[in-house]
């Protein structure tokens, strides 16, 4: 059984999702935020001490955007992958990365000096918002080519950029989203499996407390 440690709504969303959308069975393991602070026995799982992290078998993983391209293509065939013969196997393995890479990076400068060490570095918070949205304009280019990222179909791909939309809407820095990517985050988040995710979450969460 494939296991994820996952805090609600961190970058351990993208695996996730993905494991919603291949319909895999899954054991979440839901843990408090920070858990390098909250739950120090989670030291002795991932000494990193970073959320996800992710186990199947003998396999140990701790990116998100990497666990994503592992699961569906150790999964797979799947229309979630795009196989290296195919025209657009570059490009998705490029949009996997920069959803982390480019995308998530500057949103976790916001996230850190507007969120949780207010009045620090407003500055850097400022800066990075604006760098985040500037690299933004790369996933509006590619929608004016169709709905999804890339191969003409949703991908994992959109996965991974989509979760950072999902981060950007909490960090509310979708209020400048354009009209397209607006309708790009709307179709993301009401496919089935994003939705099973959240539930997912929630359900985990409950558990937690209940027991
Ligand atoms: N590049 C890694 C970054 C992992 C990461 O930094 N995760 C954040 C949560 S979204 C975290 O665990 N932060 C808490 C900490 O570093 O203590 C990934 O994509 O999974």
């Amino acid at each position: 059984m494939i296991e994820l440690w996952h805090c609600p709504d961190a970058r351990s969303f993208r695996p996730l999702w993905a494991l919603e959308e291949l319909g895999l069975p899954y054991e979440l393991h839901l843990l408090p935020f920070p858990p390098r602070v909250r739950e120090p026995a989670y030291l002795q799982i991932n000494p990193l001490g970073t959320i996800p992290a992710m186990k199947d078998g003998p396999t140990f993983m701790t990116e998100s955007a990497g666990i994503v391209q592992y699961l569906v293509t150790r999964y797979g065939p799947n229309d979630l992958a795009v196989p290296v013969d195919d025209p657009a196997y570059g490009a998705w393995v490029n949009w996997l990365h920069f959803g982390e890479a480019t995308l998530t990076f500057p949103q976790t400068l916001v996230l850190r000096y507007r969120q949780f060490e207010p009045g620090k570095a407003e500055v850097v918070a400022d800066d990075y918002a604006k760098w985040f949205l500037s690299r933004l304009r790369h996933v509006d280019r590619a929608l004016a080519q169709g709905d999804w990222l890339c191969a003409g179909r949703f991908t994992a791909a959109d996965i991974s950029v989509g979760y950072a939309l999902l981060l950007a809407h909490q960090l509310k820095l979708d209020e400048t989203f354009s009209p397209a990517i607006k309708a790009y985050w709307q179709r993301l988040k009401v496919r089935p499996a994003f939705v099973a995710a959240k539930v997912a979450q929630k359900m985990d969460l409950a558990e937690a407390l209940s027991s």
